[in-house]
């Protein structure tokens, strides 16, 4: 597992400047991203946080090569990428397709499913912040149960749309859960898939301070809680077999897990929201955790 010393030794791919919230923790995925995989990376990026606060053209500060795409089309731009290399019998850069929830789990999908259909050669992690934030904060595919949002302004009615396991049934060498609270955990997943050819696919949980409405040094804090709640399952999957990751092996047990309570008590999305719907979100949960365990090998 590569160290703490390691990752802080690495060349820093996010350069001064950028306009990132405080506490915005896809930025701070996308810095662990782009440390793992070095610098011969080719990013397709479509309309999302990202493409904001990377800075205003002709200046980024992104230290990559970024092809700024519409919305729909981050995967369909990336497998174009990866075939140009292709053609030109480039086989050493690794092609990144990094969009947020909306961008994968909603609009996206379609375009994500064809080119992991055909396998093509590239990693597509999604960035989970749960929601569309760069527009205000409207409900996703992915707001989970109970979640205030621009849209859902009483809570999210209804269970998100589970895209690892989607992308999953599409037969893939690679796919694997993070959380940016983990870098090291995200770190050995993304270097796990650059081994790999065809398509891979990461769902990296990123709290957004500003759309889940916590105080912005707390980041860290609830990326944690959402694993060690059991809400967030860190999970890979190399050619089908689906395993549990160590951090997540602890809390199959659902006694061990802390109660779903302290994840959201410091997030304004979930204040005043019915005891129905957090009750819906537990009830989510655990039916997350039979369908993981049961598709797993810990039986
Ligand atoms: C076809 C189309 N519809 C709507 C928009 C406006 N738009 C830009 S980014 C965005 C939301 C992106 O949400 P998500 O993919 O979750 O990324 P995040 O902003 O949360 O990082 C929307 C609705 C657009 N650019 N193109």
């Amino acid at each position: 597992m590569v160290t703490t010393k390691e990752i802080l030794r690495l060349p820093e791919p996010i350069l001064p400047g950028h306009a990132a919230c405080a506490g915005c923790s896809s930025s701070l995925g996308l810095r662990y991203a782009l440390k793992a995989l070095g610098d011969d990376v080719i990013m397709s990026i479509p309309a999302c946080c990202t493409s904001v606060w990377q800075g205003p053209y002709p200046k980024s500060a992104i230290n990559a090569p970024v092809l700024n795409i519409a919305f729909a089309a981050a995967a369909s731009a990336a497998s174009g990428i990866s075939a140009a290399l292709q053609a030109k019998g480039n086989k050493h850069t690794t092609v990144l397709a990094w969009a947020g929830d909306g961008g994968s789990v909603d609009i996206g999908l379609a375009t994500i499913s064809g080119a992991a259909e055909r396998n093509d050669n590239m990693i597509y992690v999604t960035y989970s912040n749960e929601s569309y934030s760069n527009t205000g904060v409207q409900k996703s595919g992915a707001t989970p149960p109970g979640a205030r949002t621009k849209t859902t302004p009483s809570g999210r009615v209804g269970w998100p749309k589970d895209i690892s396991l989607i992308m999953w049934t599409h037969n893939l060498p690679y796919v694997a859960t993070a959380c940016t609270s983990y870098p090291r955990d995200f770190i050995d997943k993304l270097r796990k898939a650059q081994q790999m050819d065809g398509f891979k696919f990461i769902y990296l949980l990123a709290p957004c301070a500003i759309g889940w409405r916590f105080p912005s040094e707390k980041t860290i804090e609830i990326g944690k809680l959402a694993v060690e709640t059991g809400t967030h399952i860190l999970w890979e999957s190399v050619n089908g077999d689906i395993e549990l990751s160590r951090l997540s092996k602890r809390y199959v047990d659902p006694a061990k897990r802390k109660p779903l309570s302290e994840y959201l008590k410091d997030q304004g999305r979930y204040r005043g929201v019915s005891k129905e719907l957090i009750q819906d979100y537990q009830n989510y949960i655990n039916h997350q955790w039979s369908l993981i365990i049961s598709l797993s090998k810990v039986k």
